[in-house]
């Protein structure tokens, strides 16, 4: 059984797992060297043999307790015919959704767009870089899915509300939304992947009315599916206010804190795995900082099922060398 595994299972306090969110990218100076030559981003997630190297790249270098495979959460739309570019210094791009045409998108022809992506993941599993540790598949949620597609770049910028008085559009898309991730979600686990993380990056967005509609009820139904397979899912609802009640509502078997979220009072209030929390503008201060803004995650989780991780995805000006002392900084504490 993996670490992971130890701690979401068998909810072990004894050990530290370590993964971190974005592990696999731009801080590293071999990924960069891909990156440089495959100017076009999605068709290097299409690339199952670079994606899998990818993948393991940082595993080859740090004592890291997870692969996450190396892919986006827009290949969800770009698998339903919405096309997706990545502007340098802006980010994402979509095109125009042909609704009808997505609605009517057979499974078979999802599958073959996206098939890559599971080859990658088999072979991810299958490495010995994995040996004993977990592969992590992951899916945007429904919410923050139905916002890229509606708003076709990042929220960041701009968010153009008024798409979200569209009721009538907004139930098509969120059912459509739902039942292609459950297809992702269930190819990624035929393929090796033995945990699911769900990453709802503008769940924030979201007024305190609207979080059953939006958040609560869509990432609940991802949720059970995933259980279905004896599989764990892991929640990322970033910048939500009330985790407690996140928790409640969707029952994830692990809850991932952003770094705005006071430890100590989730450590009180949320008896479930908790991960993740730490600041990653933390790893670009020095070694002494590190170790005392990680030790006070590792002192509060002390007696709680806790897998370490950051708040967000790791910064592109991280030095590898501070993410090397992270990882021994929690495996020796
Ligand atoms: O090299 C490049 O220019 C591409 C940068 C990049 C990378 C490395 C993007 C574009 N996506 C990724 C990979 C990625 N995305 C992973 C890989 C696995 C790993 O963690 O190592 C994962 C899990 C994601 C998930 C993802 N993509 C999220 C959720 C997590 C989060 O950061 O909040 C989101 C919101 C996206 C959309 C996206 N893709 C890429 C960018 C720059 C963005 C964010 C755009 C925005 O700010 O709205």
């Amino acid at each position: 059984m993996s670490l992971l595994k130890e701690v979401i299972v068998n909810k072990s306090t004894v050990i530290n797992p370590i993964w971190i969110m974005r592990q696999a990218g731009r801080y590293l100076p071999e990924f960069r060297e891909i990156r440089k030559l495959n100017t076009d981003f999605i068709k290097l997630c299409l690339n199952k043999d670079l994606s899998s190297e990818i993948t393991l790249q940082p595993l080859k270098r740090f004592n890291l307790d997870a692969a996450i495979i190396f892919s986006d959460i827009l290949m969800l739309p770009y698998g339903l015919n919405q096309s997706v570019t990545f502007k340098k210094d802006f980010g994402p791009l979509l095109g125009d959704l042909n609704v009808n045409e997505a609605t009517n998108l057979h499974e078979d022809d999802f599958i073959e767009k996206l098939n890559p992506i599971y080859e990658a993941i088999n072979i991810v599993s299958k490495s010995k870089f994995t040996d004993k540790k977990s592969t992590i598949g992951f899916v945007g949620a429904p919410w923050t899915i139905l916002v890229y597609m509606l708003n076709k770049q990042s929220p960041k910028q701009h968010l153009k509300i008024h798409f979200f008085n569209d009721k009538p559009l907004i139930i098509k898309l969120l059912t459509l939304i739902e039942k292609f991730l459950k297809l992702h979600i269930k190819k990624q686990i035929e393929n090796g992947a033995d945990v699911i993380q769900i990453f709802d990056s503008w769940a924030g967005l979201v007024d305190e009315k609207d979080l059953s509609f939006y958040i609560y009820n869509p990432t609940l139904n991802l949720v059970n599916f995933t259980k279905s397979f004896n599989v764990p899912v892991i929640c990322f609802p970033r910048g939500i206010k009330d985790y407690k009640k996140f928790c409640d509502s969707v029952k994830p078997d692990v809850i991932s804190i952003d770094y705005n979220v006071d430890p100590k009072k989730i450590c009180e209030a949320i008896n479930i795995p908790v991960q993740g929390g730490l600041d990653p503008k933390v790893l670009l201060t020095d070694y002494d900082n590190l170790k005392k803004e990680s030790s006070k995650y590792l002192d509060v989780f002390k007696d709680h099922p806790y897998i370490f991780n950051l708040g967000h995805g790791i910064l592109p000006e991280t030095k590898p060398s501070m993410v090397e002392d992270l990882v021994k900084i929690v495996k020796d504490y």
